[in-house]
């Protein structure tokens, strides 16, 4: 049987091992066209690298699925290896960061095709083509070199996902992705692709093209039953860009896991503005089919930034969905963004107000910030560049290139030392999660200086007085930053 080999490369930092969704779904058409795929997570065996070399032997190509950032370094280490020992195997790209930069990775000579967007259609006909000795020019979203040069072809639309066959979970040991969450056994699932929306600082934009395409609600449902009941899941969380695009959609979908009796719990990602949208009774039955949790890009407090940003939602928005997910008993986490171009500085006040509006709505919520940084391909890349931001320019320069850290040269330094201050410590005390929450309660004097640091942080937010912030710089010094 032919054989096809993919990757998901290791991750600088990942507190849960989620399942590789991205290559579950990749494969799935690859086996039901009677491939033998060998799906090989770096993250959950070591060392990886020997392992995978040997169930790469006599693949007809081993495909690695990258998101920008440090994943590229294992990406490449493992691309490297795979060349080294089979030089006939082809090495193929695929996610995010291939998808936006082609040309730039398919320089490097340890890879040979990128496949641009979706990947499963492309992927099976790659494998087909290689099997069958016939050549690969012309299929939808492949990038190849002629000559020794790359060969770019366009971005591809999105295709209905609901022609590809069951996500088969089986190919790998589920109990690895098991994730204390919402439930104790926790588990990612996708049910759509892309966003019609097209935020500035977002890669959804250009890697879907503002398109979106979603599984059928029927899908949907069997999909989590057959979680719940092979796998023992008691939690879900959605892995959508955008989970609620479609009212009509959610509302079926809701209505199938009540029916069934899935005793779910589950979060997802919503617009601030979409959920508002929802009729009142509509919220309520995403309540009642076990929605418990919403992640929100607030991103701003600035309304001038959210305009810039073009989030098309205001803050008012913001302190509005707080109000309603806490009449309905759904908890709110928020993203917020800092170093937007334009006046960042005025933002941290203004976000900073809009958190304790939020925390005046309800204590029970949890708020994340970080720094904006220019993805490649996102519409506000091009504005970066504009203002002074030099992007990487090679494929294993990005892997240095953390998202979660600052790159934009039009913030102060003084004024990141600030934001990194509020978002690293002060935020976090000031608004607890579950992990912080927990060792609050605890006992003895750790649960006590838990407390204290919560008391602290929350009276510093709320007077915005960080003068001598001893405990930060204790935290600084104890975690080794300068
Ligand atoms: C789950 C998830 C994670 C998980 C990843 C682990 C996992 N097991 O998947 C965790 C939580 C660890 C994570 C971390 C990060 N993530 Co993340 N994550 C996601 C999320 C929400 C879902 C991914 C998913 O499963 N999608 C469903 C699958 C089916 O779709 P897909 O990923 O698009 O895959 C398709 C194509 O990309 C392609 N494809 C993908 N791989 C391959 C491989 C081959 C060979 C082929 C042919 C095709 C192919 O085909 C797939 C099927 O159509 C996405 C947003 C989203 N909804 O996609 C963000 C997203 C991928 N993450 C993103 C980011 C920025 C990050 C972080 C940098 C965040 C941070 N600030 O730290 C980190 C990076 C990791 C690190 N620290 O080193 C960005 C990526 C941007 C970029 N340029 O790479 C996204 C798009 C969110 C966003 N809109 O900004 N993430
Ligand atoms: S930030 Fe959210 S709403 Fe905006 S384009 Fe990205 S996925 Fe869509």
């Amino acid at each position: 049987m032919s054989k096809v080999t993919l990757v998901f490369p290791r991750l600088k930092r990942e507190s849960n091992v989620w399942a590789p969704l991205p290559l579950q779904a990749v494969a799935a058409p690859l086996l039901e066209d009677g491939f033998d795929v060998k799906l090989l997570d770096g993250r959950t065996f070591h060392p990886h690298i020997p392992r995978i070399l040997s169930q790469a032997r006599g693949s007809l190509y081993v495909g690695l699925s990258v998101m920008t950032g440090w994943q590229i370094r294992d990406a490449v280490a493992i691309s490297r290896a795979i060349k080294d020992a089979y030089p006939d195997i082809p090495v193929v790209w695929g996610g995010y960061h291939a998808s936006m930069l082609p040309e730039q990775t398919l320089v490097e000579s340890y890879v040979d095709y990128v496949i641009r967007g979706q990947g499963q259609l492309p992927a099976l006909e790659l494998a087909k083509r290689l099997r069958d000795g016939q050549p690969v020019e012309g299929i939808t979203g492949l990038c190849y070199k002629k000559d020794g040069k790359p060969v770019i072809t366009g971005h591809p639309k999105l295709v209905d996902i609901d022609q590809f066959p069951s996500t088969p979970y089986g190919i790998l040991d589920m109990e690895k992705y098991m994730v204390p969450d919402l439930g104790s056994r926790s588990m990612k699932y996708f049910s759509s692709q892309g966003c019609p929306f097209g935020c500035g600082f977002c890669a959804e934009t250009s890697m879907y093209g503002r398109g979106w395409v979603g599984f059928s609600p029927e899908r949907v449902v069997d999909d989590l039953e057959r979680l719940v009941n092979d796998y023992g899941i008691n939690a879900v969380d959605f892995a959508d860009t955008n989970f609620f695009v479609s009212k009509k959609r959610v509302r079926a979908i809701c209505e199938g896991i009540i029916k069934r009796g899935l005793d779910l719990k589950w979060a997802a990602d919503v617009r601030t503005k979409q959920f508002i949208d929802f009729p009142e009774d509509l919220r309520q039955l995403v309540y009642d089919a076990g929605c418990r949790r919403l992640l929100l890009g607030a991103e701003s407090g600035s309304q001038q930034a959210l305009e810039h940003i073009g989030k098309q939602t205001t803050v008012d928005d913001t302190l509005h969905v707080s109000r309603i997910c806490n009449d309905l008993g759904i908890i709110t986490r928020f993203t917020t963004m800092f170093g937007f171009p334009g006046e960042p500085e005025k933002d941290i006040e203004a976000t900073l107000r809009m958190i304790e509006g939020i925390k005046a709505i309800n204590e029970d919520f949890e708020v994340h910030g970080f720094f904006f940084a220019p993805y490649p391909g996102a519409p506000m890349y091009q504005e970066a560049v504009r203002l002074g931001f030099r992007p990487p320019e090679t494929l294993e320069a990005w892997a240095d290139f953390d998202l979660t850290e600052l790159h934009t040269p039009w913030v102060d330094p003084v004024y990141k030392e600030k934001v990194d201050m509020i978002i690293d410590f002060y935020m976090p005390f000031a608004s607890p999660g579950p992990e912080l929450k927990r060792l609050m309660a605890g006992g003895g004097p750790r649960g006590y200086a838990y407390r204290a640091m919560h008391k602290l942080a929350a009276w510093r937010v709320g007077n915005r007085d960080f003068r001598a912030p001893l405990e930060w710089q204790l935290k600084k010094r104890r975690s080794g930053r300068k």
